[in-house]
């Protein structure tokens, strides 16, 4: 049986963290064997770039800096594919998603390319986006440190996330509590954990 691919999206500060790390512990419980990844993955090659990218340490164009997150993505790819078809469930704190809300929010940059990247990449089972409005956001403990976290991107950002819901995606409400939340993606997650093993892993946006 292989694992399930889970991947939690959204704004900053929306709770995506919190809720990984509290699905993990349930999946774990549930069903055995659970890993937890997180893009941008900061401790690879391309990783090190983007996060002197994100701290504001070093300049880099919108289409590069587009591709080193696609890249760091690809790296990881055989390693995701073999922990799924050993059944492993993943739980991913950011993903593909990400990557095309954020840079197609910038002026200039075409949203279908800046999806073609990633096309092939391992398709989720399920996307867990959690939805709140940038001002709430913007209240939260650490908003404000890096690069895009400004009200008005995320707003754009937000409007980029809502087009590219597909029918695996769930949106939730993140203005909830931290435990209402995890309650209501918990038992959507289950179902997944419960059905998807029959099905092949797909390819994104192809
Ligand atoms: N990026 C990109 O451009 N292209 C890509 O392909 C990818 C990413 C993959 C990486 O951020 C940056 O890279 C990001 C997108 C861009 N943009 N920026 N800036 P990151 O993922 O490393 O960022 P982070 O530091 O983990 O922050 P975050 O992900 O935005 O936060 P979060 O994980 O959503 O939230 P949290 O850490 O769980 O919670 C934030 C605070 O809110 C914390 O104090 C919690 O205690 C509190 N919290 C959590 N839940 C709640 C609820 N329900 N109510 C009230 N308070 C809560
Ligand atoms: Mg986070």
């Amino acid at each position: 049986m292989r694992g399930s691919l889970i991947v939690l999206e959204g704004c900053d500060r929306v709770g995506k963290t919190t809720q990984c790390v509290k699905l993990i512990e349930k999946i774990a419980a549930y069903s055995g064997k659970a890993s937890l990844l997180k893009f941008p993955d900061r401790s690879s090659l391309t990783g090190g770039l983007i996060d002197n990218y994100l701290r504001n340490k070093l300049e880099l164009t919108d289409k590069v800096v587009h591709l080193l997150f696609s890249a760091n993505r690809w790296e990881l790819e055989p390693k995701m594919k073999n922990l799924l078809l050993n059944g492993t469930h993943l739980v991913v704190d950011r993903y593909a998603f990400s990557g095309v809300a954020y840079s197609a929010a910038k002026d200039g940059m075409d949203m279908e390319w800046c999806r073609s990247p990633d096309i092939g990449l391992p398709r989720p089972d399920l996307v867990v986006y959690l939805d709140l409005d940038p001002k709430s956001a913007a209240s939260r403990i650490g908003y404000g440190e890096e690069r895009y976290e400004s009200r008005k991107f995320q707003e754009a950002v937000r409007n980029n996330f809502l087009k590219l819901k597909e029918s695996y995606w769930m949106i939730v409400d993140a203005r909830k509590s931290v435990d209402d939340m995890h309650e209501e993606i918990w038992d959507r997650v289950r179902k997944t954990i419960d059905e998807c093993w029959k099905e092949p892993i797909e390819k994104l946006w192809c």
